[in-house]
Protein backbone atom coordinates (compact mmCIF):
# COMPACT_ATOMS: atom_id res chain seq x y z
CA UNK A 1 0.00 0.00 0.00
CA UNK A 2 1.13 3.23 -0.76
CA UNK A 3 -0.39 6.47 1.38
CA UNK A 4 0.55 9.71 -0.29
CA UNK A 5 0.65 13.33 1.25
CA UNK A 6 -0.01 16.07 -1.33
CA UNK A 7 0.92 19.48 -0.38
CA UNK A 8 1.36 22.63 -0.89
CA UNK A 9 0.05 26.16 -0.68
CA UNK A 10 -3.87 26.77 -1.75
CA UNK A 11 -3.86 26.86 -5.63
CA UNK A 12 -1.00 25.15 -5.78
CA UNK A 13 -2.45 22.06 -7.77
CA UNK A 14 -3.62 19.36 -5.17
CA UNK A 15 -6.60 19.02 -6.39
CA UNK A 16 -5.86 19.00 -9.80
CA UNK A 17 -3.26 16.73 -9.59
CA UNK A 18 -4.95 14.24 -7.23
CA UNK A 19 -7.52 13.86 -10.24
CA UNK A 20 -4.44 12.64 -12.35
CA UNK A 21 -3.05 10.17 -9.49
CA UNK A 22 -7.00 8.70 -9.34
CA UNK A 23 -6.83 8.32 -12.69
CA UNK A 24 -3.01 6.78 -12.87
CA UNK A 25 -3.04 4.43 -9.60
CA UNK A 26 -6.49 4.50 -8.40
CA UNK A 27 -5.74 5.43 -5.08
CA UNK A 28 -8.64 6.04 -2.71
CA UNK A 29 -9.01 10.02 -2.45
CA UNK A 30 -9.27 12.25 0.71
CA UNK A 31 -9.44 16.04 0.01
CA UNK A 32 -10.12 17.57 3.40
CA UNK A 33 -11.35 20.61 1.33
CA UNK A 34 -14.28 18.70 -0.82
CA UNK A 35 -15.05 16.66 2.80
CA UNK A 36 -15.44 20.12 4.47
CA UNK A 37 -17.28 21.75 1.36
CA UNK A 38 -20.19 18.42 1.15
CA UNK A 39 -21.08 18.86 5.18
CA UNK A 40 -21.35 22.71 4.12
CA UNK A 41 -23.82 21.91 0.94
CA UNK A 42 -25.58 19.67 3.57
CA UNK A 43 -26.02 21.87 6.40
CA UNK A 44 -24.66 19.59 8.59
CA UNK A 45 -23.14 20.70 12.28
CA UNK A 46 -19.84 20.28 11.20
CA UNK A 47 -20.18 21.70 7.77
CA UNK A 48 -21.69 24.96 9.87
CA UNK A 49 -18.34 25.60 12.20
CA UNK A 50 -16.82 24.66 9.47
CA UNK A 51 -17.87 27.28 6.70
CA UNK A 52 -17.29 30.35 9.58
CA UNK A 53 -13.33 29.06 9.46
CA UNK A 54 -13.41 28.84 5.68
CA UNK A 55 -14.69 32.05 4.70
CA UNK A 56 -12.00 33.51 6.93
CA UNK A 57 -9.21 32.12 5.17
CA UNK A 58 -8.56 30.05 8.85
CA UNK A 59 -7.86 26.44 9.01
CA UNK A 60 -10.96 24.45 11.04
CA UNK A 61 -9.48 23.16 14.28
CA UNK A 62 -7.25 20.06 14.27
CA UNK A 63 -9.47 18.56 16.21
CA UNK A 64 -12.09 18.47 14.30
CA UNK A 65 -10.19 17.43 11.26
CA UNK A 66 -8.48 14.69 12.56
CA UNK A 67 -11.88 13.25 14.24
CA UNK A 68 -13.36 13.58 10.49
CA UNK A 69 -10.23 12.06 8.77
CA UNK A 70 -9.81 9.02 11.58
CA UNK A 71 -13.56 8.14 10.49
CA UNK A 72 -12.88 8.25 6.82
CA UNK A 73 -10.13 6.30 6.95
CA UNK A 74 -12.41 3.10 7.52
CA UNK A 75 -13.28 3.06 4.32
CA UNK A 76 -9.63 3.00 3.16
CA UNK A 77 -9.27 -0.59 4.03
CA UNK A 78 -7.74 -3.04 1.15
CA UNK A 79 -7.16 0.37 -1.16
CA UNK A 80 -3.65 0.14 -3.36
CA UNK A 81 -2.96 3.35 -1.84
CA UNK A 82 -4.54 6.69 -0.33
CA UNK A 83 -3.68 10.46 -1.78
CA UNK A 84 -4.39 12.55 1.30
CA UNK A 85 -5.58 15.95 0.13
CA UNK A 86 -5.04 18.96 1.84
CA UNK A 87 -4.18 16.91 5.38
CA UNK A 88 -1.91 17.31 7.41
CA UNK A 89 -2.02 21.25 6.91
CA UNK A 90 -0.73 21.89 11.26
CA UNK A 91 2.60 19.81 12.39
CA UNK A 92 -0.15 18.31 15.60
CA UNK A 93 -1.96 17.17 12.23
CA UNK A 94 0.95 15.43 10.48
CA UNK A 95 1.64 13.82 14.07
CA UNK A 96 -1.78 12.88 14.10
CA UNK A 97 -2.34 11.04 10.75
CA UNK A 98 1.11 9.22 11.77
CA UNK A 99 -0.75 7.66 14.88
CA UNK A 100 -3.77 6.87 12.71
CA UNK A 101 -1.77 5.07 9.88
CA UNK A 102 0.69 3.39 12.44
CA UNK A 103 -2.16 1.74 14.09
CA UNK A 104 -3.70 0.57 10.83
CA UNK A 105 0.09 -0.78 10.53
CA UNK A 106 1.30 1.43 7.67
CA UNK A 107 2.60 4.56 7.20
CA UNK A 108 3.43 7.83 5.26
CA UNK A 109 4.89 6.78 1.83
CA UNK A 110 5.79 10.11 0.23
CA UNK A 111 4.81 13.47 0.56
CA UNK A 112 4.95 15.54 -2.36
CA UNK A 113 6.13 18.98 -1.84
CA UNK A 114 4.25 21.15 -4.54
CA UNK A 115 6.12 24.36 -4.85
CA UNK A 116 4.40 27.61 -6.55
CA UNK A 117 5.41 31.31 -6.32
CA UNK A 118 2.39 33.49 -4.22
CA UNK A 119 2.19 35.65 -7.44
CA UNK A 120 0.89 32.96 -9.74
CA UNK A 121 -0.94 31.21 -6.67
CA UNK A 122 -3.14 34.20 -6.14
CA UNK A 123 -4.30 34.73 -9.93
CA UNK A 124 -5.18 30.99 -10.03
CA UNK A 125 -7.35 31.12 -7.45
CA UNK A 126 -8.76 34.49 -8.70
CA UNK A 127 -9.48 32.35 -12.14
CA UNK A 128 -10.53 29.96 -10.76
CA UNK A 129 -13.12 32.07 -8.20
CA UNK A 130 -14.62 33.42 -11.49
CA UNK A 131 -16.56 29.78 -12.26
CA UNK A 132 -16.26 27.65 -8.93
CA UNK A 133 -18.99 29.44 -7.32
CA UNK A 134 -15.98 29.25 -3.85
CA UNK A 135 -17.08 31.38 -0.84
CA UNK A 136 -13.02 31.87 -0.52
CA UNK A 137 -11.57 31.83 -4.41
CA UNK A 138 -11.93 35.75 -3.75
CA UNK A 139 -9.19 38.57 -3.27
CA UNK A 140 -9.63 39.28 0.73
CA UNK A 141 -9.61 35.68 1.48
CA UNK A 142 -7.18 34.29 -0.77
CA UNK A 143 -4.49 36.88 1.06
CA UNK A 144 -5.54 35.05 4.38
CA UNK A 145 -5.41 31.83 3.22
CA UNK A 146 -1.81 32.05 1.75
CA UNK A 147 -1.25 34.05 5.07
CA UNK A 148 -2.62 30.97 6.96
CA UNK A 149 -0.36 28.43 4.79
CA UNK A 150 3.22 30.30 5.43
CA UNK A 151 2.32 30.76 9.20
CA UNK A 152 0.35 27.49 10.11
CA UNK A 153 0.82 24.95 7.23
CA UNK A 154 4.88 25.16 6.11
CA UNK A 155 5.95 23.62 9.63
CA UNK A 156 4.71 20.06 7.80
CA UNK A 157 7.21 20.22 5.36
CA UNK A 158 9.92 19.60 8.55
CA UNK A 159 7.84 17.01 10.01
CA UNK A 160 8.11 15.12 6.45
CA UNK A 161 11.59 16.10 5.88
CA UNK A 162 12.61 14.42 9.34
CA UNK A 163 10.72 11.47 8.12
CA UNK A 164 12.91 11.53 5.17
CA UNK A 165 9.81 10.97 2.64
CA UNK A 166 9.41 14.49 1.61
CA UNK A 167 9.91 14.99 -2.66
CA UNK A 168 9.91 18.75 -3.62
CA UNK A 169 8.03 19.12 -6.80
CA UNK A 170 8.32 22.29 -8.84
CA UNK A 171 4.39 23.10 -9.30
CA UNK A 172 4.45 25.42 -12.25
CA UNK A 173 4.39 24.44 -15.71
CA UNK A 174 2.41 22.42 -17.97
CA UNK A 175 -0.12 20.27 -15.54
CA UNK A 176 1.46 16.78 -17.76
CA UNK A 177 5.08 17.89 -17.04
CA UNK A 178 4.25 18.55 -13.20
CA UNK A 179 2.00 14.78 -13.11
CA UNK A 180 5.57 13.46 -14.75
CA UNK A 181 7.46 14.48 -11.81
CA UNK A 182 5.21 13.28 -9.32
CA UNK A 183 4.90 9.74 -10.86
CA UNK A 184 8.00 9.10 -10.68
CA UNK A 185 8.30 10.66 -7.05
CA UNK A 186 5.34 7.71 -6.54
CA UNK A 187 6.77 5.06 -8.21
CA UNK A 188 10.14 5.29 -6.30
CA UNK A 189 8.27 5.61 -3.22
CA UNK A 190 8.38 2.24 -1.05
CA UNK A 191 4.77 0.19 -0.16
CA UNK A 192 4.14 0.08 3.14
P1 LIG B 1 -8.76 22.94 -0.18
O1 LIG B 1 -10.00 22.43 -0.76
O2 LIG B 1 -7.72 21.95 0.19
O3 LIG B 1 -8.28 23.92 -1.33
P2 LIG B 1 -7.05 24.62 -1.99
O4 LIG B 1 -5.84 24.49 -1.13
O5 LIG B 1 -7.56 25.95 -2.27
O6 LIG B 1 -6.82 24.01 -3.44
P3 LIG B 1 -5.81 23.14 -4.35
O7 LIG B 1 -4.37 23.27 -4.02
O8 LIG B 1 -6.40 21.77 -4.35
O9 LIG B 1 -5.94 23.81 -5.77
P4 LIG B 1 -6.40 23.30 -7.21
O10 LIG B 1 -5.80 22.02 -7.62
O11 LIG B 1 -7.90 23.34 -7.22
O12 LIG B 1 -9.06 23.80 1.17
C1 LIG B 1 -10.09 24.77 1.32
C2 LIG B 1 -10.23 25.22 2.81
O13 LIG B 1 -10.73 24.14 3.64
C3 LIG B 1 -8.95 25.67 3.53
O14 LIG B 1 -8.62 27.03 3.26
C4 LIG B 1 -9.32 25.42 5.02
O15 LIG B 1 -10.09 26.48 5.56
C5 LIG B 1 -10.19 24.19 4.98
N1 LIG B 1 -9.38 22.96 5.22
C6 LIG B 1 -9.14 21.98 4.29
N2 LIG B 1 -8.35 21.03 4.82
C7 LIG B 1 -8.07 21.39 6.10
C8 LIG B 1 -7.28 20.83 7.15
N3 LIG B 1 -6.58 19.69 6.97
N4 LIG B 1 -7.20 21.49 8.33
C9 LIG B 1 -7.86 22.63 8.54
N5 LIG B 1 -8.63 23.22 7.60
C10 LIG B 1 -8.75 22.62 6.38
O16 LIG B 1 -5.82 24.41 -8.16
C11 LIG B 1 -6.26 25.74 -8.15
C12 LIG B 1 -6.45 26.27 -9.57
O17 LIG B 1 -5.22 26.25 -10.28
C13 LIG B 1 -7.45 25.46 -10.39
O18 LIG B 1 -8.33 26.33 -11.00
C14 LIG B 1 -6.58 24.72 -11.39
O19 LIG B 1 -7.23 24.54 -12.61
C15 LIG B 1 -5.37 25.64 -11.55
N6 LIG B 1 -4.13 24.91 -11.83
C16 LIG B 1 -3.71 23.75 -11.25
N7 LIG B 1 -2.51 23.38 -11.75
C17 LIG B 1 -2.14 24.34 -12.65
C18 LIG B 1 -0.98 24.54 -13.50
N8 LIG B 1 0.04 23.66 -13.52
N9 LIG B 1 -0.93 25.66 -14.26
C19 LIG B 1 -1.96 26.55 -14.26
N10 LIG B 1 -3.09 26.41 -13.49
C20 LIG B 1 -3.17 25.32 -12.69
Amino acid sequence: MKNVVIFGAPGSGKGTQSENIIAKYNFKHFSTGDILRKQIAEGTELGKIAKSFIDEGKLVTDELIINMLDKELESAKGANGVIFDGFPRTYAQAEALKVMLNKRGTDVAVMLNIQVDEPELVNRLLERGKVSGRSDDNMETITKRIKTYNEQTTPVIDFYKKEGTCVDIKGVGSIDDIFASISKAIDSAKEL
